[in-house]
């Protein structure tokens, strides 16, 4: 007995394309390495795209979000110890919204398993086979019992270190990849938003960031030296970097101290593997590509290769049509690089580069004023911030 598609990874991309599947009346598989608790408490992602919401909304899976998210028409760039408000709403009219990511995995397993949905947490030794026939199987050990299933499709959505990208023979993909000379180091803090908007922060120091994730849960990240160790960091020097970086020239001082409830430093790096596809596997989200977190891209184009893939799947399962399917690698790369692009501008313009010179400081910091400035440099800023259109 085949089942249409087999999934691999319950994260954000395979969960939401499990239940759009499910929707349009398609059956899947979905196959996750680790424990339920464990995804649905990884720490993540909070920013989320106007067209992310509104994919959520539509299909019925967004009735938390919209109690529960915050939503935000703008934010704030700070540098030389001055903020400036970049009016998404104005200049778009669109909005974005905090909610964390592992409130969107919570909410799609809770749909998945309200519906019986096929997901299988704790499998191990998960293989694929077959690619490039019509008949792609899926082996994986589950609670000690070695298991075979048979797909049409199977979709890599196992993130940037799971084993479908490598499943692709070597020659076939073509990596483009950058790797930054420094890293994120994040917290999550019992204590009030340094401000009721994001605050992105170049200083002298180094790139600071203040989010959130409820009126009392702050979110806050500094950049650090990439092989620096957690350890390396107590709470109170944690602290001082964030007062100092994000310190404005009138002396007010918005960051709140509360108990650091997690803590964690992230690598920078942009990724990108083409094609997102070999034979009947499709790769989506992170095992296709990474971004730097600086443009809070990463969990949104996951979404956006879903809301491609599972139109071009629908059509497949339905009446066997494959162009959409063999369009779906060049739809998806050409959101994927914008993204790329923006994220890498963001993170171009914020960080502090070591060994960059006088010029390079100086260039940035008058980037930061023109987009300040300028309609049409905030209004690219915005536009990509918001989400560009889906075309
Ligand atoms: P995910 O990595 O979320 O999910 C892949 C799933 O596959 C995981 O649950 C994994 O356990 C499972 N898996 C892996 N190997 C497997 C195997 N062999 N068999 C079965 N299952 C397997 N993005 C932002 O926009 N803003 C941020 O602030 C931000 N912070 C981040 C911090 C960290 C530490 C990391 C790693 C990423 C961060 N990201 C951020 C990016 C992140 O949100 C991703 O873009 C998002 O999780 C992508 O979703 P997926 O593609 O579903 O991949
Ligand atoms: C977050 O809230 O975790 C977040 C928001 C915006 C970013 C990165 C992370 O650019």
């Amino acid at each position: 007995m085949r089942t249409q598609v087999g999934i691999v990874g319950a994260g954000p991309a395979g969960l939401l394309l499990a239940h759009l599947l499910h929707l349009a009346g398609i059956e899947s598989v979905v196959l996750e390495a680790k424990s339920r608790a464990h995804v649905e408490e990884r720490i993540r992602a909070g920013l989320m795209e106007q067209g992310t919401v509104d994919i959520l909304t539509e299909s019925g899976l967004a009735g938390r979000l919209h109690r529960e998210g915050l939503a935000h028409e703008g934010l704030e760039l700070r540098f030389d110890g001055t903020g400036h408000r970049i009016d998404l709403k104005a200049l778009t009219g669109k909005q974005v919204t905090i909610y964390g990511q592992q409130e969107v995995v919570k909410d799609l397993i809770a749909a998945r398993l309200a519906y019986g949905g096929a997901l299988h947490f704790d499998v191990e030794d998960v293989a694929l086979h077959g690619l490039e026939t019509d008949r792609p199987r899926i082996t994986y050990d589950e609670a000690g019992e070695a298991r075979l299933l048979d797909f049409y499709i199977i979709a890599g959505c196992d993130g940037f270190l799971g084993i479908c990208r490598p499943a692709i023979p070597a020659g076939v993909l073509t990596a483009y990849d950058r790797v930054y000379p420094f890293a994120w180091l994040g917290i999550l803090a019992a204590a009030p938003p340094a401000s009721h908007e994001l605050i992105y922060a170049r200083h002298e120091r180094g790139f600071a960031l203040a989010t959130m994730r409820s009126p009392k849960l702050s979110r806050l990240y500094v950049q650090c030296a990439p092989e620096e160790s957690i350890d390396d960091w107590s709470d109170d020097r944690i602290w001082a970097e964030l007062h100092a970086r994000l310190a404005r020239q009138d002396g007010a001082d918005q960051v709140n101290e509360g108990p650091i409830l997690q803590k964690g430093i992230t690598a920078m790096r942009s990724y990108v593997v083409e094609p997102m596809r070999y034979g009947r596997l499709f790769l989506a989200g992170d095992a296709a590509h990474i971004v730097p977190p600086t443009g809070a891209k990463g969990m949104n184009l996951a979404i956006a290769d879903i809301r491609v893939l599972a139109r071009a799947l629908e059509v497949f399962c339905r009446d066997g049509g494959t162009a959409l399917l063999d369009g779906y690698s060049a739809k998806a790369l050409a959101r994927v690089w914008k993204a790329q692009r923006f994220s890498w501008w963001m993170t171009s313009m914020l960080h502090r580069f070591d060994g960059g010179d006088a010029f390079e400081h100086k260039v940035q910091v008058a980037e930061l004023d023109y987009v300040c400035r300028s309609r049409a440099g905030a209004l690219t800023l915005a536009e990509n911030y918001v989400g560009l259109p889906f075309d």
